[in-house]
């Protein structure tokens, strides 16, 4: 007989997730996630001038802010037909590069790693759960501390061109408006000397570690494997690190991306039914409670279709990855990305030119415009409107998390992370750890919310936590 388990809230994410997972004879059957806090972003931006858009969409979330700020500039610059200027793009490469770096490693190690590799036997590291934990992967827990010291750096690294992390302050339309020195290309260059070392030595290592002692989860957690990229790092030569594109199926050569086959559905979200909608046109009002819905997050589709994004998208589309869509997959593929953005931050530290990266003649103007970047998480996007009275009409955010982790669309069909959750084998179903290490593969963050809503209606306003996502 099946049975019903409910996991609420899903630690060691960002933000409040809820699984409810069916399982019978031994597999789950059945999936349902939900985002358990309502994002009020879009709505908080309208009426302000477009300048606060790149500082507050950063609040959105302690982990990915660096992206946001990016795609919130580039949206206002879009609407201005603005180019950056060398300094800026490679600044901009500079602070992303070290976020991702950052980002994979809390991700690994803080995130992962007590999924399959036992921690000390004391608090807070003992496992309530009886569960299969393999020897094979305890060598990892040893890099713990390396790992956090690591991340660190990273965020150091960052912090020398954007003021601080999290939440950049260099950021502006037009540019970036960080001091150039020799002193701060040299700390940067040492600090990212001493991250090449524990990518290469240590956590690439370690994840081959993991994967040889759990390789069956190279057939776990597989979903719908259509993989999207919205192409990220501006190069010298106009291309990008990881160019942008459509790869269904997840296999063959990917198609060019067109945002205008972006779709949002709300069936089964708490917000107001409408036809599906392009971010350009679309709205976000809640609507609590509601019959049917079950997430605070959207249903975005491409083509009509579920789609995952993320370092596995970004490696397999630009074809540096070859390997299949699974749960290890995920976590090979992020690891080796974080390589290929290492090396890259060397070559765009020795593009840095004289004068600064910001530019006083930027204007704004009435229009619209669309920001799109990749975040640690995946295809990140912003689209802005200008209204004649030169503040924000329209604003409209679409997150990684919110591809992946999405509900069920208009037509019924479920959303990434629900699809590689069927067929996952759990052997106990009190302590689903299998559905857990499906989730923690996709890195999901569903942080991001300033405003808790009740059922009473009574609305609780928290403020921006760091914890993890600090
Ligand atoms: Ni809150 Fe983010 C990343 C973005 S999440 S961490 O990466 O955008 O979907």
């Amino acid at each position: 007989m099946a049975t019903i388990t409910v996991v609420d809230p899903v630690s060691r994410i960002e933000g409040h997730m809820k699984i409810t997972i069916e399982i019978d004879q031994g597999k789950i059957t059945d999936a349902k996630v939900s985002g358990t806090l309502f994002r009020g972003f879009e709505n908080i931006l309208t009426g302000r001038v477009p300048d606060d858009a790149p500082l507050l969409t950063q609040r959105i979330c302690g982990v990915c802010p660096v992206s946001h700020g990016i795609a919130s500039t580039a949206a206002i610059e879009k609407v201005a037909g603005f180019t950056q200027s060398t300094n800026a793009r490679v600044l901009r490469n500079l602070i992303l590069g070290a976020n991702f770096i950052q980002s994979h490693i809390l991700h690994f190690y803080l995130l992962c790693a007590v999924d399959f590799a036992a921690g000390p036997a004391s608090t807070p590291w003992t496992s309530a759960w009886n569960v299969d934990i393999r020897s094979g992967a305890s060598s990892i827990m040893s890099h713990f501390g390396a790992a956090i010291d690591a991340r660190r750096k990273a965020h150091e690294m960052g912090a020398i061109f954007a003021g601080k992390l999290p939440h950049v302050s260099s950021f502006v339309p037009g540019g970036v408006t960080a001091d150039i020195t020799s002193a701060k290309i040299s700390s940067y260059q040492s600090l990212l000397n001493e991250l090449k070392t524990f990518i290469n030595n240590t956590y690439i290592p370690d994840v081959q570690t993991l994967a040889n002692a759990y390789n069956d989860y190279y057939s776990v957690g597989v979903g719908p494997k259509n993989l999207m990229c919205f192409g990220v790092f501006d190069q010298s030569n106009g291309s990008k690190l990881f160019g942008s594109g459509y790869m269904a199926g997840g296999t063959g050569s990917a198609a060019t991306l067109n945002t205008a086959n972006i779709t949002e559905h709300v069936t089964y979200s708490w917000y107001q039914s409408a036809s599906p909608a392009n971010p350009a046109s679309g709205t976000t009002t809640a609507q609590y409670p509601k019959t049917n819905a079950y997430s605070w997050l959207k249903a975005p589709r491409y083509s009509g279709s579920p789609v995952e994004c993320g370092p596995l998208a970004r490696m397999k589309i630009s074809g540096r990855y070859t390997g299949g869509v699974s749960a290890m997959d995920r976590h090979m593929a992020r690891a080796q990305e974080a390589k290929v953005v290492a090396d890259a931050l060397t070559t765009w530290l020795g593009e840095i030119s004289s004068g600064t990266g910001y530019s006083s003649s930027y204007a704004q103007r009435t229009g619209s415009g669309e920001g799109l970047v990749e975040a640690p998480r995946g295809a990140l996007g912003h689209w802005i409107n200008i209204a004649s009275n030169g503040t924000i009409g329209r604003y409209q955010v679409i997150t990684p998390t919110c591809w992946n982790a999405s509900p069920k669309d208009d037509s019924g069909v479920r959303g990434p992370i629900e699809q590689a959750l069927i067929g996952t084998p759990i052997t106990d179903a009190k302590r689903p750890i299998e559905a857990l290490r499906v989730i923690h593969s996709f890195d999901p963050c569903l942080a991001c919310a300033v405003h808790v809503m009740r059922p009473s209606g009574e609305t609780l306003t928290v403020i921006q936590q760091g914890g993890l996502c600090g």
